[in-house]
């Protein structure tokens, strides 16, 4: 059967078609995946108001990509106390967010409880809030560092109050690739394992795949199709997320962005492969503002958030160092054609703006 009806039929696709949907016109592509993004959410496109919080950048691993942790190239090494996470928190949770979003760098130095008692801190001062943090890379450093199986790992975050896991240090899955840019991180596989150990306790996860740098489509695919294969098993992961690659400070030299229409082939793609994941996040802050809103026609149905803080991407170039005020935000939507719709982070509707 034609590629084209089997996508209109519902059926899913194998890694081969998945990878010839690239040579499809971007209109065409796109409207297959709108046709799937509107009937699943009609013009609705979610958003939280969150905060995230970066306590850390000293990192014990070093990513070729990364513009974040203290290095010869960015050297203002900090942590954080928890009197200072706490304080951010709140006055966060006073202006309306919902979610802090806290990730770290590996840093080596803190200690386990440093870790642990800010979840427990943030906790006791607002039960309400849901704490999403802890990348699956930081449980694989935590459980390497201080010799914790990752089960141990993960009980001590819910013990102390984790709600959800964001969805960073999966970067690319290709092994070889994974190598270069981020040798001796998580691997693929235990990345997988420990959001299958957090799934099988009930609990939900995010996905991102980061790409743009040196991967090839064919590699993204593979990408998608290991979380399509983990989600088959647990449906545990709420959004995915592909990143895409900012180029400032670091130490991966890549000259160009992708273009526009290579990003919006790959979000539309991802909304195609990905049929058990239920939301493809463009994340402003990756890709701009601009085309995260066009995204939302091309099988993205989520937006991230108004951030108020963030230092990760903010590093290597992006524009959310400072977030984005909510007025604001809620009017693009609005302006591209869109129902802002405020969800919490597990995707319950609070308000429709
Ligand atoms: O895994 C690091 C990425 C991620 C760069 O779960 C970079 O809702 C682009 O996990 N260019 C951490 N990206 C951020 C993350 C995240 C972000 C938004 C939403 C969610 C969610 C999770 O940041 C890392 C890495 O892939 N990153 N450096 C860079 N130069």
């Amino acid at each position: 059967m034609d590629l084209v009806e089997k996508i209109k039929n519902g059926e899913r696709v194998s890694f081969d078609e998945a990878l010839k949907l690239y040579d499809l016109e971007l209109d065409v592509l796109g409207e297959l995946a709108d046709n799937i993004r509107v009937s699943k959410y009609g013009k609705k496109s979610y958003f939280n108001i969150n905060r995230h919080i970066n306590p850390t950048n000293i990192c014990a691993d070093i990513c070729k990509f990364c513009a974040y942790s203290a290095t010869r190239k960015n050297p203002n090494p900090y942590a954080m106390s928890h009197e200072e996470i706490v304080s951010i928190a709140k006055n966060s949770y006073a202006n309306g967010a919902k979610e802090v979003h806290i990730v770290s760098a590996h840093n080596p130095e803190v200690g386990l409880e440093w870790y642990m008692g800010s979840y427990r801190a943030v906790r006791e001062a607002l039960p309400d809030i849901h704490i999403k943090a802890l990348t699956a890379a930081e449980v694989d450093f935590l459980s390497r560092h201080y010799g914790h199986s990752y089960d141990t790992i993960i009980d001590m975050m819910i013990a102390n109050g984790v709600d959800s896991m964001p969805g960073g240090g999966a970067e690319i899955f290709d092994e070889e690739v994974r190598e270069f840019l981020c040798k001796g991180k998580v691997t693929s596989d235990q990345w997988i394992e420990i959001h299958q150990k957090w799934h099988e306790r009930g609990r939900e996860s995010n996905a991102t795949m980061l790409f743009g740098h040196i991967e090839s489509r064919a590699h993204r695919i593979d990408h998608m199709m290991r979380l399509r294969n983990l989600q088959d098993i647990t449906g545990g992961f709420n959004a995915f997320i592909p990143l895409v690659y900012q180029k400032e400070n670091n130490f991966l030299k890549v000259e160009n962005y992708l273009t526009a229409h290579e990003i919006l082939k790959t979000y539309a793609i991802s909304r195609i492969v990905l049929d058990n994941i239920p939301h493809i996040k463009a994340y402003w802050a990756t890709s701009t503002i601009g085309l995260a809103l066009i995204a939302q026609e091309y099988g993205c149905d989520d937006m991230d958030g108004t951030i108020e803080r963030e230092a990760i991407q903010s590093a290597a170039g992006a524009a959310s160092s400072h977030g984005m005020p909510l007025g604001e935000f809620v009017g693009l939507i609005k302006n591209a054609g869109f129902t802002p719709v405020e969800r919490d982070s597990l995707y319950n509707e609070l308000k429709v703006w």
